[in-house]
């Protein structure tokens, strides 16, 4: 395929976008480089301008998740001077991160669209939990981005404390990439920069503190962004406060996130599947197609486990975060038709007041 906007591979163009794009003839392409509640940072190859959802679109796109996020790309009316730009369209998402919104909403968050890799971040000295990473896994996987993990802060522990958590990382099966760094020392910082390619886009996601920011920092060369003191217990305090796409000198295109405190997972059924690839497989050999593989005869799953081919502790994380995912798909469901059969309500009132 043709090559129609070679300038904007910088920015992490490609002809999977080209071959989807709406953009009108008078409309510019540009990127999501930053939200801040109704206006848009944009960047093109002539630089960055704000802009807002034209008040069509305003409509159109009512879900949160459904208006550009960091990472998107969108047609846009360019402003003159400097008057706000009008984004027109949004362009199909290649890949995307989503997690449930905090708190009990069940609704998606979108956390950021069109990366090639999310970097999962963790701290060694308090952060580390491999429950947690196996939920931003199943995300990760789900939105069809490259997982790769990085441990941060290895400055602060003995090296058997990163040794054994690499230890569980690999008995759970993970056979993502992982790196392991210090911001204080730069160890570890040239491996993570080779492996940063022009053009990819890298979303850095991990709880508050562990050091996101001060990394894209080192990696700028310049403290542009702001970072935290961390408290006596360890936790960060969320200095970082929205997210933001910067383009490194290299070409590597990076995110930084505000620390996440929880990630819930929310129609991730494909995410499960991935993640959980070998007990899928295995699935196709129950006796019952909806086995759950917790007891039922003829179970393929519990057989590989007794036979020491999947770990129990292996299962058993699957088992919990397929409750959990059940549970926010259920509750997810309820929630839309209850909107729907509000919706109808609201209808069927203005009907009857029209009619009477
Ligand atoms: N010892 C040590 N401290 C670090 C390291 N990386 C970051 N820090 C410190 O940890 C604190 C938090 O770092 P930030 O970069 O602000 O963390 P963050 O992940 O961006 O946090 P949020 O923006 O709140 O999500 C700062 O005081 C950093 O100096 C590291 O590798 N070793
Ligand atoms: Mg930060
Ligand atoms: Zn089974």
């Amino acid at each position: 395929m043709q090559d129609k906007h070679p300038a904007l591979n910088a920015l992490g163009w490609s002809p999977w976008f080209e071959q989807r794009t709406t953009c009108l003839a008078t409309n510019h392409i540009a990127r999501v480089a930053a939200v801040d509640r109704d206006q848009w940072l944009l960047v093109d190859p002539a630089g960055a301008f704000r802009a807002k959802l034209a008040g069509r679109d305003l409509q159109r796109h009512r879900l949160p998740h459904e208006r550009p996020c960091v990472g998107d790309w969108v047609c846009v009316e360019r402003p003159a001077g400097d008057s706000l730009g009008v984004i027109r369209a949004l362009i199909d998402r290649r890949t995307f991160l989503r997690r449930k919104s905090a708190g009990n909403a069940t609704e998606y968050q979108m956390i950021a669209a069109n990366l090639d890799f999310v970097v999962i971040v963790q701290s060694c000295d308090v952060d580390f939990n491999l429950k947690r990473l196996e939920r931003y896994l199943v995300m990760v996987m789900e939105g069809g981005a490259e997982p790769h993990l990085l441990l941060t802060k290895i400055d602060l522990v003995d090296p058997a404390v990163w040794a054994a958590q690499l230890a569980e990382i690999q008995s759970a099966g993970i056979s993502a990439p992982i790196l392991l760094l210090s911001n204080v020392t730069r160890e570890g910082l040239d491996d993570l920069q080779q492996r940063l390619l022009p053009g990819k886009t890298y979303c850095f996601v991990g709880s508050s503190g562990v050091g996101k920011s001060t990394l894209i920092n080192q990696l700028m060369g310049r403290e542009q962004l702001e970072t935290g003191a961390v408290s006596g217990t360890g936790e960060g305090r969320h200095t970082t406060v929205r997210r933001e796409l910067i383009r490194l000198d290299g070409g590597a295109l990076v995110i930084d996130n505000p620390g996440m405190r929880e990630f819930g997972i929310l129609g991730a059924e494909d995410g499960m599947s991935s993640r959980y690839a070998d007990i899928a497989a295995l699935s196709a050999r129950c006796r019952y197609r909806d086995c759950r593989h917790t007891g039922e005869p003829g179970c393929a799953v519990l057989a590989a486990m007794q036979v020491g081919e999947i770990s129990p502790a292996h299962l058993g994380n699957f088992h919990k975060l397929r409750e959990e995912s059940n549970f926010n798909d259920l509750s997810y469901a309820e929630k839309r038709k209850k909107d729907r059969d509000f919706g109808r309500y609201i209808k069927s009132v203005k009907k009857d007041l029209r009619n009477g």
